[in-house]
């Protein structure tokens, strides 16, 4: 795969390990790394043999949000350009057919909290620090993070995180339910491979329709989500995977998923 500037990749047996890696800048993001991000997760979408997906930082920062240099002399036209492609960015991480485990190793501030919403998993190192600090700087968060974040953690406790512009620890993340797990800074890529692991032993078309089912029927009313998921299911039921993982049970084995 292309070397990119401020990115690294590696498939590591189907295992795709995405780290953010501009340290000098605590991985902030600016313009390059946003347009080297669609680049690379485009290739990712159409690589069938990537299962699953890990996005972390590089040294000390997993991102530190937007590139505060780079936004200072913006217009009001380039701004709205800017959150477009971030917002871009970011929609193509939510519906990556693969599964996004966030592991997240410092600082996950302004649109690095946003990128971090936008995984499906997150973990946290006990270092890992949260906020949306954008009000300090006299804006708003730019990358859908007034829309993720009340989903994630309810309206009450975003509001209070957006209007303050607060950082908070990853205790505090996992207790409003901002991240799944916290672990040690040496546990954390191992916990994230351990649970990616885990998913990829399963059928993955199977997870792949059970994420498009949990972020459209999100999007939606009750009704409506559970038609789709109906529908899901029912596509699943054609599936070789399906036959081998319910032979599988009953004739008391592994199931060696075929994976279509
Ligand atoms: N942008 C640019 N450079 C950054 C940066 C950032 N967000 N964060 C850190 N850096 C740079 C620092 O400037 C410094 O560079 P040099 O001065 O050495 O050249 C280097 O990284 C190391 O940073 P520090 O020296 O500050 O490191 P410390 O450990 O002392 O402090 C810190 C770490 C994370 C507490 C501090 O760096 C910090 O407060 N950083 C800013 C965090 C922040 O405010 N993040 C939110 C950014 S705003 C929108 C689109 C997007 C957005 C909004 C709207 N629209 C288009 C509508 C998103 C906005 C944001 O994300």
């Amino acid at each position: 795969m292309k070397q990119f500037k401020n990115l690294l990749f590696e498939n590591q047996d189907g295992l795709g390990i995405l780290t953010m890696n501009r340290p000098a800048a605590l991985n902030a993001l600016n313009k390059e790394t946003m347009d080297e991000l669609c680049e690379l997760l485009t290739a990712i979408k159409e690589d069938p043999a990537i299962k699953v997906v890990i996005l972390t930082g590089a040294e000390k920062s997993f991102v530190a949000g937007a590139d505060i240099k780079e936004m200072l002399p913006m217009t009001a036209a380039e701004g709205q350009a800017w959150g477009r492609l971030g917002q871009t960015v970011f929609n193509m991480i939510e519906n990556l057919p693969q599964p996004v485990i966030a592991a997240i190793n410092g600082f996950a501030l302004g649109g690095g909290c946003e990128l971090a919403m936008s995984c499906d998993i997150r973990i946290a190192s006990d270092k890992a620090k949260f906020g949306q600090p954008e009000v300090t700087l006299g804006i708003i968060p730019g990358f859908c993070g007034t829309q993720r974040l009340p989903r994630l953690v309810g309206k009450g406790v975003a509001k209070e995180l957006t209007y303050t512009g607060d950082m908070i620890d990853a205790q505090e993340a996992l207790r409003i339910g901002l991240v799944n797990k916290v672990t040690t800074p040496e546990e954390l890529l191992p916990t994230a491979k351990a649970m990616a692991g885990r998913i990829m032993q399963r059928g993955q078309f199977a997870v792949q329709m059970a994420k498009v089912a949990i972020n459209t029927g999100m999007n939606t009313d009750m009704e409506t989500g559970s038609v789709l998921e109906a529908s899901l299911f029912g596509v699943t039921c054609a599936t070789e995977d399906k036959k081998e993982g319910m032979t599988a049970f009953v004739e008391k084995r592994k199931p060696a998923f075929p994976g279509k």
